[in-house]
């Protein structure tokens, strides 16, 4: 397969400046019809007269040129274009191109498809080649006309972007509906649906006074699990005004929930299309964390008609433009929505477990990538999430006010316009008068850079220099890296945990951010009363691996004292972290466990601050996750790593067990339907609380476990009951499991979650689960959710049982990415990251890793998705 790069970039030989497509919908055999005014790019130094439309799995009918039909000799069809030789070259022309194409046979979901009854696009990246020939590529906008015809009663909503221009009847059943979106957009952006769908309705009114219809479109069934969605939807557009003086510009905006998806969500203008995952939510069906991740998906693709729509990318390698801009958008809203210190923190582990591992493996790739073999594999980590860090960091550099002035100038700039992420960097820095010249460093170049810590305190002049040096280990293809500018913020502590104010450049300060932009730097620290404690990257200023040794007693202060809500968390963190590599060393070495006194000290006066935020007291209790802790191993050992971390979890119920009773009964009452911070940071305490107790394997915490299961009346109590059951020797663990499944066999969204539990069990036997999983009359290959449900949650979040010594589970993860790579090479290729990780493990599973690697790249008509990650894993 050919791979493209960034390098190569040239604008496009021709425009499209308008295209009118006319869809005849039908399962099989959905005719297009696409006219399309096109003319000679002026921006373009190419010379050749060959037109290149791209296009794939499409069937051609006619294609004319200025109502000239095309002989054969002057066009050719291939399997991912269509050449015509000579284009008019001194004039615009119009090409009219008829075309079928099979929505049901299209189980990839790209391109137009057939989920459940209902047929729909995923356009992003590149499916609209599978819809139409196009200049498919995002720089290339243009106005769309689109008029669907459809039988009556199989589908009698008809959707498409902007707005409605028209409806009619037609003979045997059938009708028309035809939509016209006034802004140029790419063919990314361009969606329609059809089907039999209620629609929930609503109003918005804008802060200039435009009033906005809000469409919501589900199954019948599912009208009742809308209210948090539209309700979601008008606080990210107050949001937006409020915060980035952005206002919504069609007057109407609609959703539509699919079955079938292959990601969360789609910003088409005007008609995103939704994973009925994040916008259907009732409280008996989805828990406290699904709420939440509806209201941030929802922002998301709200944010994106300004930060992806409005101002589009040149390019795909310029993805992290719009995604990494919209996902620190979207942060920033469900951090207002809900509490800042608790979203930061839940940021945060998901970067530094995920992306961390991601920027440390062989698919390591800069935020902005320079070379792709299939730009759906580059929907990452690192796009997103660390991307996201980038602008953060630009946001803390420029401060709240500078990073807005930037904004606005980016959008006013280019508004309507396709553009590169120097353009918004260039943006920010002219806004402010600043130059970010080594900042864009960390656009470039992949890798999680390390910082490590030196202290010199000089006690006589009460004076503390720190020494900072950053390095960044080798990632494929940049073996040496250069410095870069990391922002890190610092506060100093007194010996009575009270902030110290100290000087720095001349200044009395509480807090700075320093800027590290040397290999070595030392700052200096006057002013002090006595040695302070360090409180570094603070906020997590930084994507960086922070190395600084700390004793246990000064991280239990830390945990104690430190204002600073993320690092207060942190020290929690490193303080279980350090322990549990403690117990892990024993194991090795076949001693005795035995747990530290001062890490029970520290979670005994966690559980005594019952005051403030309750969501941040229980991420204060929750032990860092496996995965998180076989990323700091130089050879992750699966067992020792949750043999250790069970250990302390155990030895913190048993030495803390009355505490975490009385927290429970203080918070455990039927809130179900009330998701105000107070009750959800009361279900999460308690069920914190209650997931301690029931490492105790005591009747009475099963008792207590099965009493919350069976009474809950919302889904954040019944589903913990259920885990907490699932993950211990609970006697009556699969009569829950039965019960839970007839309670909710006709809620695809809640069986998602029935699989998953399963297939994250620690408990033996699990893998035995999983493959009767398989065979359950309710699992499909055909459906992402479920696939992720439990052949993704298997691989990515069952270590100690995926990582079985036998290689039972890679044999079983390559088995199923070769079945997937034939219905669905996109889903395939994500489920092949269970793999990549290969060298860190033991020589043994290494071999049985790569074995199976080596499996799936010999496999016959592979998908370039699969190729590219399997291939690369193994390089
Ligand atoms: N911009 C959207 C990306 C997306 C996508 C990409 C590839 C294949 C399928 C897809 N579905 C959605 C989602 C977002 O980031 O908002
Ligand atoms: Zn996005």
């Amino acid at each position: 397969p050919q791979t493209v790069y960034l390098k190569d970039y040239t604008p496009p030989e021709y425009l499209i400046d308008q295209i009118e497509l006319h869809f005849e919908l039908d399962e099989q055999r959905t005719r297009v019809q696409a006219r399309m005014n096109v003319r000679r790019n002026p921006h373009s130094s190419a010379d050749s007269v060959a037109l290149k439309l791209w296009g794939e799995e499409l069937q051609l009918l006619s294609i004319a040129i200025d109502g000239r039909p095309l002989q054969e000799n002057e066009f050719v069809v291939g399997d991912e274009a269509l050449i015509v030789h000579e284009a008019p070259q001194d004039r615009p022309f119009e090409i009219l191109i008829e075309n079928l194409i099979d929505p049901q046979a299209n189980t990839a979901l790209e391109g137009l498809y057939l989920s459940s009854s209902m047929l729909c696009t995923q356009c992003e990246a590149q499916g609209f080649r599978k819809i139409t020939w196009f200049l498919d590529r995002p720089d290339v906008m243009s106005r769309f006309k689109t008029t669907l015809v459809a039988d009556k009663a199989k589908y009698p909503v008809l959707l498409s972007n902007g707005n409605k221009t028209g409806s009619g009847e037609l003979e045997n059943n059938r009708h028309w509906v035809s939509w016209e979106d006034p802004f140029a957009k790419p063919c990314y952006l361009f969606a329609l649906v059809a089907g039999q769908l209620a629609c929930v309705a609503d109003q918005f009114v804008t802060m200039s006074g435009r009033r906005i219809d809000l469409q919501i479109f589900v199954e019948q069934h599912n009208v009742d699990k809308c209210g948090h969605a539209i309700q979601s939807l008008k606080n990210a557009m107050r949001w937006d005004e409020q915060t980035y003086g952005l206002e919504y510009d069609l007057d109407l905006y609609m959703i539509v929930a699919v079955d079938h998806f292959n990601m969360g969500a789609m910003e088409n203008k005007g008609l995103n299309v939704f994973n009925t995952k994040f916008v259907l939510a009732r409280p008996d069906t989805a828990t406290d964390s699904d709420y939440e991740h509806i209201e941030g998906v929802i922002g998301h693709e709200y944010f994106h008609n300004w930060s992806g729509n409005r101002v589009t990318c040149r390019d795909w390698f310029q993805l992290s433009l719009k995604e990494g801009f919209t996902v620190f958008r979207d942060q920033q809203f469900s951090g207002d929505m809900t509490s800042p210190a608790v979203k930061r923190i839940e940021d945060v582990n998901a970067l530094r477990t995920r992306q961390f591992a991601e920027d440390a493996g062989p698919l390591a790739h800069p935020v902005r990538p320079e070379a792709y073999i299939e730009i759906n594999n580059f929907y990452t980590l690192t796009v997103y999430e660390k991307g996201a860090e980038v602008v953060r960091m630009l946001h803390t550099l420029l401060g709240a006010a500078g990073f807005r002035m930037g904004c606005d100038l980016y959008f006013q700039r280019h508004d309507g316009q396709a553009v590169t992420c120097e353009d918004f960097v260039k943006a920010l820095e002219d806004a402010n008068g600043v130059e970010l010249g080594q900042f864009r460093r960390w656009y470039s170049q992949a890798g999680t850079p390390v910082v490590t810590v030196e202290q010199d305190y000089d006690a006589a002049n009460g004076r503390l220099q720190l020494t900072l040096r950053q390095s960044c280990p080798p990632t494929p293809n940049q073996p040496v890296k250069q410095p870069l500018h990391i922002p890190v913020k610092l506060g100093l502590l007194n010996a009575d945990g009270s902030p110290a104010t100290f000087e720095f450049a001349g200044q009395p300060h509480t807090e700075v951010t320093l800027d590290l932009t040397a290999a070595e730097q030392s700052f200096n620290f006057g002013n002090l009363a006595g040695k302070p404690v360090v409180s570094l990257l603070r906020g997590f200023s930084a994507p960086v691996t922070l190395q600084m040794p700390r004793s246990l007693d000064e991280l239990a202060f830390l945990l104690s004292h430190d204002s600073d809500t993320f690092n207060r968390w942190e020290a929690g963190q490193q303080l279980a972290t350090q322990a549990i590599f403690q117990l892990i060393d024993s194991i090795e070495l076949g001693r005795p466990l035995q747990l530290e006194p001062i890490v029970v000290d520290a979670y005994r006066r966690v559980l005594a601050d019952a005051g403030g935020d309750l969501s941040y007291q229980a991420l204060l209790l929750a032990l860092p996750e496996e995965s998180y802790l076989s990323g700091q191993m130089p050879v992750i050992d699966v067992e020792a790593v949750h043999q250790a971390r069970e250990f302390v979890k155990k030895t913190l119920a048993e030495n803390l067990a009355e505490q975490f009773l009385e927290l429970y009964r203080q918070y455990h009452r039927d809130e179900s339907g009330c998701f105000d911070a107070g009750a959800v940071g009361r279900r999460r305490l308690k069920n914190a609380c209650l997931s301690y107790l029931c490492k105790l394997e005591t009747p009475d915490s099963h008792r207590l476990a099965e009493q919350q299961f069976r009474a809950a009346r919302n889904m954040t109590d019944q589903i913990s009951a259920l885990a907490a059951i699932v993950n211990s020797r609970h006697p009556d663990q699969d009569d829950c499991l039965d019960s839970f499944y007839r309670q909710w066999q006709q809620e695809a969204l809640v069986i998602d979650k029935w699989f998953t539990l399963q297939a994250t069990s620690s408990m033996p036997n699990t893998f035995a689960k999983v493959q009767n999983l398989m065979r359950h009359p309710a699992f499909d290959m055909k459906t992402p959710n479920r696939v992720r449900a439990l052949v993704g949650a298997f691989s990515q979040s069952n270590p100690l049982h995926f990582h079985a010594a036998n290689g039972e589970g890679y044999r079983f993860l390559a088995d199923r990415v070769i079945e997937l790579n034939a219905l669905n090479p996109q889903i395939a290729s994500r489920m092949v990251s269970g793999l990549a990780q290969w060298r860190r493990y033991d020589a043994n599973r290494q071999s049985l890793m790569k074995q199976e690697l080596q499996r799936i790249v010999a496999t016959d008509h592979l998908s370039k998705d699969v190729y590219e990650i399997a291939s690369k894993s193994l390089a």
